[in-house]
């Protein structure tokens, strides 16, 4: 199926609008819940997040990850102890206590705060775990939700106050097993966001960028319509940073104890779900890639006067034959037009519809039409389950292709800081030759007007060319854009 491509000039030149038109009418998320920074998950969007959920999880217990659930609040003694981290945090922190009824004086107790990350909470627990190399290493990991008061203009799904995440924890007996690690964090959160075919660049942050007490950072930034990238997900290497402070100390092999080094890493489901509706979505609405879809296959029925028993009958074959190995809807509303029908599902991102009139009745045939291209096929009713199956991995495959060419197409090299402050006037990702030190990364943010993502994790990528700032050897690429 060659083809047509999905119309999106919308959702690039009005990106705001178009998503938040999508996030309702594809019954993704309501965002006019009265709190600032809150939002209801609805079905669509809720389901979405779900088997993203389920899939890093699996990958995560895969790779010797516990389950665990720690409490949502932390005292603020805890909370204080690492001064790098409280210095990041503290702005963002909302606090928690009774609420006082009546006029009587009550016993004022320590101040509790919501956990905007869980670090300060899990820590002091590892410190009663862990005493021998033997309890090590310890691999946890929690889906939950954080809560940072960001003071940054909040926006529906990327920047939220209520923050559904993944967070794994690690400690290590050494700094070579913690960065080896980081390469498995790192590959399993790929693999993960590969899977549901979109396209960022991992990068390692620039020092003044990375977590509030880390050693240094990993991001995962996935382009954005609209030019400011979204970043997904994130990994740290804390070194020994906190098991100093929290005290968390081991019995090595060879005698003499140490403090554990230690890594954190937080996979953003809201904006994971922003991504592949960003991505993915054209200017009907979200396209969902087949493995998250809560509906990967509506067949709609297309009724002819005279004959509607045995299209009505055919129709629940096609469902029958369908239902086991797909999320299928059998559209059968009958006061609803067929073309209603197609418009209806297509704005809610269902991936594959299949058509069924008295002509495919009669032939034993079924019309296969692609959300993504429009491509219509017709195929025989039996094999139905394969060339449905075979379909929905061409869309799978088509999806993720369209995605990584938009991001080829959204990086460009530029030569001066004035092009490269034209090119993110423009929205795109900028990749600028540099001489490795912080004070020129820094001059980059002013000169361009825009943040330094960092450089290039997942390979080494040399510059021959001069850096953009001070004019000496540069060493690599820096990239830059506008970021959420
Ligand atoms: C950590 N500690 O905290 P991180 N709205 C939506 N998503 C968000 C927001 C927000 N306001 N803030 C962060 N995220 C470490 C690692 C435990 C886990 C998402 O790291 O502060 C982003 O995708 O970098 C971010 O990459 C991820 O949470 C982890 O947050």
């Amino acid at each position: 199926m060659g083809g047509l491509i999905a119309r999106d000039g919308e959702k690039f030149e009005r990106f705001s609008e178009w998503f938040d038109n999508v996030l309702l009418t594809a019954r993704i998320a309501d965002s006019r819940y009265p709190v600032k920074g809150f939002l209801v998950y609805l079905e669509s969007g809720w389901f979405v997040i779900e088997r993203v959920r389920r899939r890093l999880e699996y990958l995560l217990e895969e790779d010797g990850h516990l389950p665990m659930y720690f409490p949502l609040v932390a005292t603020l003694e805890n909370f204080s102890r690492e001064a790098e981290h409280i210095k990041g945090f503290m702005g963002e922190v909302f606090a928690v206590g009774k609420l006082r009824v009546g006029g009587g004086e009550e016993q004022q107790e320590a101040p509790l705060i919501l956990r905007p990350t869980s670090e300060t909470i899990m820590y002091p627990m590892f410190a009663l775990w862990i005493s021998s190399h033997a309890d090590l290493p310890l691999k946890i990991h929690q889906s939950c939700s954080v809560y940072r008061y960001e003071t940054k203009a909040t926006r529906a799904l990327y920047r939220v106050r209520e923050i559904p995440w993944n967070e794994a924890h690690t400690a290590h007996a050494s700094q070579e097993e913690a960065e080896e690690q980081v390469r498995r964090a790192v590959q399993i959160y790929r693999r993960v966001l590969d899977e549901l075919g979109l396209a960022y660049l991992t990068l390692r942050r620039p020092d003044f960028d990375k977590f509030a007490g880390a050693e240094y950072s990993i991001a995962f930034d996935a382009w954005n319509p609209d030019g400011k990238v979204n970043q997904v997900a994130t990994v740290h290497n804390l070194g020994t940073n906190f098991s100093r402070v929290f005290n968390v100390e081991f019995e090595k092999k060879e005698g003499g104890k140490a403090h554990t080094w230690q890594l954190c890493y937080g996979f953003g489901y809201s904006r994971v779900l922003a991504a592949i509706i960003a991505q993915h979505g054209d200017d009907l609405g979200p396209i969902f890639p087949p493995t998250v879809a809560p509906i990967q296959v509506v067949i709609v029925p297309i009724p002819y006067k005279g004959r509607e028993q045995e299209v009505r009958s055919y129709a629940q074959e096609i469902y029958s034959t369908l239902r086991e190995s797909f999320r299928t809807r059998l559209d059968d509303r009958e006061d609803v037009t067929p073309g209603e029908k197609y418009y209806y599902w297509e704005r809610r991102g269902v991936p594959l519809r299949v058509e069924a009139g008295p002509r495919e009745a009669q032939s034993g045939s079924v019309m296969l039409v692609r959300r993504d291209t429009g491509e219509r096929r017709s195929v025989p009713l039996t094999g139905l389950k394969e060339s449905v199956e075979n379909v929905l991995a061409e869309i799978e495959r088509s999806l993720a292709e369209r995605a990584r060419r938009k991001l080829e197409e959204l990086v460009v090299e530029v030569e001066t800081v004035e092009k490269g402050a034209g090119m993110i006037e423009e929205g795109k990702i900028c990749k600028v030759s540099w001489c490795g030190s912080e004070s020129c990364a820094l001059s980059l943010k002013s000169l361009m007007g825009a943040e330094v993502r960092g450089y290039r994790y997942d390979m080494d990528e040399r510059s021959e060319r001069p850096c953009l700032v001070c004019g000496s050897r540069g060493r690599t690429y820096l990239y830059v854009s506008r970021a959420y």
